[in-house]
């Protein structure tokens, strides 16, 4: 066949397949829904959406605009099904998820690669054409007797170069109107773009419903991850974390085009410190599920911009962040009045709020663990109905509701919202945090002596232990770089490079600094109180305009006893004895070497691709720590520090 006639015949093809997209769409989709579709013009998309409403075979199928009534029509829908049941409180309502499906299942979450594509060790990975067979085999008439949602939403402001398009189908009605509260509507968006849309796919069915409305075939639960084709599949599963498409599950598409692209993806919340003369100071701040990430970037008198995904980009040698969410999927126990005043009021005030996987009690009000009220003496949550000493089939004892129990709500209700959420050109970054749960290494606050000190000892090097975020075993230590690793979908050491990088070009590198919440004493109690980080972070904004000066450890640089007596002063009306500063910021050397071997131990066995420069950094901490320890001992108070620098 001649070029040009081959053209024309791929043209008619073309044709036809449009013509097929367009008649399964209108016989399926009805006269309304057909018409709100292809107002976007976007071949690609219709395309999609056919194919999937014709694999999946829904009852029925819902197009939803920006419009408030489409938004809300979704919302009646997630109550009429039962999938969310309405409280007391106006606006709240509460969704439970299956008993076994209450945290994100790494086992089942995979990336489909291509032949020759390797992601590494840590990442968990299958052939993409076995995993598109499998997955699309389970898909096969999966929504049916369901409706299916078919959304729009905006990663990130509106026409704004950070941004990235998304269209979520899901036969959930609780994840479609989770995301009206957590994402950006993105239909507009859609229909400005067009053709030009580069948009990210999420197919989600909640599967199977048994009596409850959770799903039944969890032996089923899968999620994989089509980095090629930048669509993501979830299906058996209802927790947000393994359902939420543009959540979790975008960030491993968003890692992958950040990094040919420049830029990065982390996970990360953007805050507003407000410090006494530079006025507000942005941070990001990357911290392992359930480790005070959210808690931190909602203190009293800060200002907040997100609480866990964040898209940075270098801008005329500055660092500026967006965050692409625009509410809160947030970790409800231990939320007290007197820690989170906060966002206790949100979560008692009238307002669309949903709640998961928390205690309903008689009254349909919600209670939680942690929660500093007289404790219920029964309800109803996620394992049926609940009274204490309840246990399950394993003869487990049931807590009064799951440690990942969550509310979502839109940022718009928290008083403490920075007004440069939607700006499109995102905010500039005055310091960077990486913390993580510790209990007996890392003081509880520390900068970095540098940008790539702080890359390599503090993110690369992050460690924590696991959490209820994730099904399986708590309580085990876990590199974890950059908090990060859960969603990675390139190699950790091309990741780690990336960072490394991108401080290269930057006029004046932020401060990097580490936070430890965690840490315990010899009798195993907290060295601190969970207010104190308010204090951490307002000595943070200090450092970052070298307000104050700090001392030189062998791993980095803490405060000045001074300082920080001045600032619980100020911050907390609280006295800050020389004693807790003491046990605090002892510099653990035993555990600080042990600790460096671990992740040596780790970039050696398991990132092949590590830089050299990561091995020599940690091993100059090594040199220090192990200097320190022949001078001073094991333990090294740092009013004992001689050799201590100011800086
Ligand atoms: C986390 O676990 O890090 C969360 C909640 O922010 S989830 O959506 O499950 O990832
Ligand atoms: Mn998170």
């Amino acid at each position: 066949m001649k070029a040009k006639d081959k053209k024309r015949s791929g043209e008619a093809e073309i044709k036809m397949e449009d013509k097929k997209t367009m008649n399964t769409l209108k016989a399926r989709l009805g006269k309304e829904n057909y018409r709100k579709l292809i107002r976007i013009d976007n071949p690609k998309l219709h395309q999609f959406i056919a194919k999937y409403v014709e694999l999946c075979n829904p009852d029925k199928v819902f197009v939803c605009t920006d419009s408030p009534e489409d938004i809300q029509y979704v919302r009646q829908e997630a109550i009429r099904a039962g999938e969310e049941m309405e409280l007391a409180m106006e606006g709240h309502t509460v969704h439970f998820d299956g008993y076994y499906d209450q945290a994100r299942d790494k086992k089942n979450t995979k990336f489909l690669l291509p032949p020759g594509v390797d992601l590494g060790l840590n990442i968990n990975a299958m052939q993409r054409e076995e995993g598109l067979k499998e997955i699309h085999d389970i898909m096969r008439d999966i929504m049916r007797e369901h409706q299916l949602f078919v959304r729009f939403f905006c990663l990130g402001p509106l026409k704004s170069e950070f941004s990235i398009p998304a269209v979520q189908l899901t036969d959930s009605g609780y994840v479609a109107h989770s995301e009206d509260l957590l994402y950006r509507s993105g239909y507009e968006e859609f229909v400005r773009l067009g053709q030009s849309a580069r948009f990210f796919k999420f197919v989600h069915s909640a599967g199977e419903l048994d009596e409850r409305m959770t799903s039944r075939n969890i032996n089923k639960r899968r999620i994989y991850i089509d980095l090629e084709d930048e669509t993501v599949y979830s299906v058996n599963t209802q927790y947000g974390g393994n359902t939420i498409g543009l959540k979790k599950l975008a960030m491993r598409p968003a890692i992958n085009r950040a990094s040919k692209e420049g830029w990065l993806t982390e996970h990360m919340f953007i805050m507003g410190v407000h410090g006494p003369s530079v006025g507000v100071t942005y941070f990001t701040g990357a911290f392992p599920s359930l480790c005070g990430k959210t808690s931190t970037s909602m203190l009293p008198g800060e200002t907040i911009i997100g609480d866990d995904i964040a898209y940075l980009r270098k801008k005329d040698g500055v660092i500026r962040a967006v965050n692409p969410e625009k509410g809160i999927f947030g970790i409800i126990q231990g939320i007290n009045s007197e820690d989170d005043p906060l966002i206790w009021k949100t979560l008692h005030s009238p307002g669309e709020i949903i709640f998961s996987n928390v205690l309903v009690t008689e009254e349909k009000g919600v209670h939680w663990i942690g929660k500093n009220e007289a404790q219920p003496k029964k309800g109803f949550h996620h394992s049926g109905e609940w009274t204490p000493g309840k246990k399950d089939a394993e003869g487990i004892e049931i807590s009064l509701s799951h440690p990942n129990a969550r509310f979502t709500l839109d940022m718009r209700h928290i008083e403490t919202l920075d007004t440069e959420l939607d700006n499109p050109e995102g905010v500039a970054i005055g310091g960077i945090i990486y913390g993580g749960r510790d209990s007996d290494t890392k003081v509880p606050i520390e900068e970095s002596f540098d940008w790539v000190h702080g890359v390599i000892t503090m993110g690369a090097a992050l460690e924590s232990e696991t959490t209820a975020a994730t099904l399986g075993k708590e309580g085990v230590r876990k590199i974890n770089p950059m908090s990060n690793l859960d969603f990675l979908s390139i190699p950790i050491g091309k990741y780690i490079e990336n960072h490394l990088n991108f401080g290269m070009e930057l006029k004046n590198p932020p401060p990097i600094f580490s936070v430890n919440y965690f840490l315990r004493d010899a009798d195993g109690n907290f060295t601190n109180d969970k207010t104190d980080k308010a204090v951490w972070l307002k000595w943070m904004e200090l450092r970052s305009h070298r307000e104050v000066e700090a001392l030189k450890t062998p791993t980095g640089l803490i405060p000045k006893y001074e300082d920080l007596k001045k600032l619980f002063r100020e911050v907390l009306d609280k006295e800050y004895p020389e004693k807790d500063y003491i046990e605090q910021f002892t510099v653990r050397v035993a555990e600080n070497l042990a600790r460096i071997e671990r992740v040596e131990e780790f970039y050696k066995t398991k990132v092949p691709d590590t830089l050299q420069i990561v091995f020599e950094v940690l091993k100059e901490q090594k040199q220090r720590l192990t200097l320190a320890r022949e001078k001073y001992g094991d333990y090294i108070s740092p009013n004992k520090l001689s050799f201590t620098k100011k800086v």
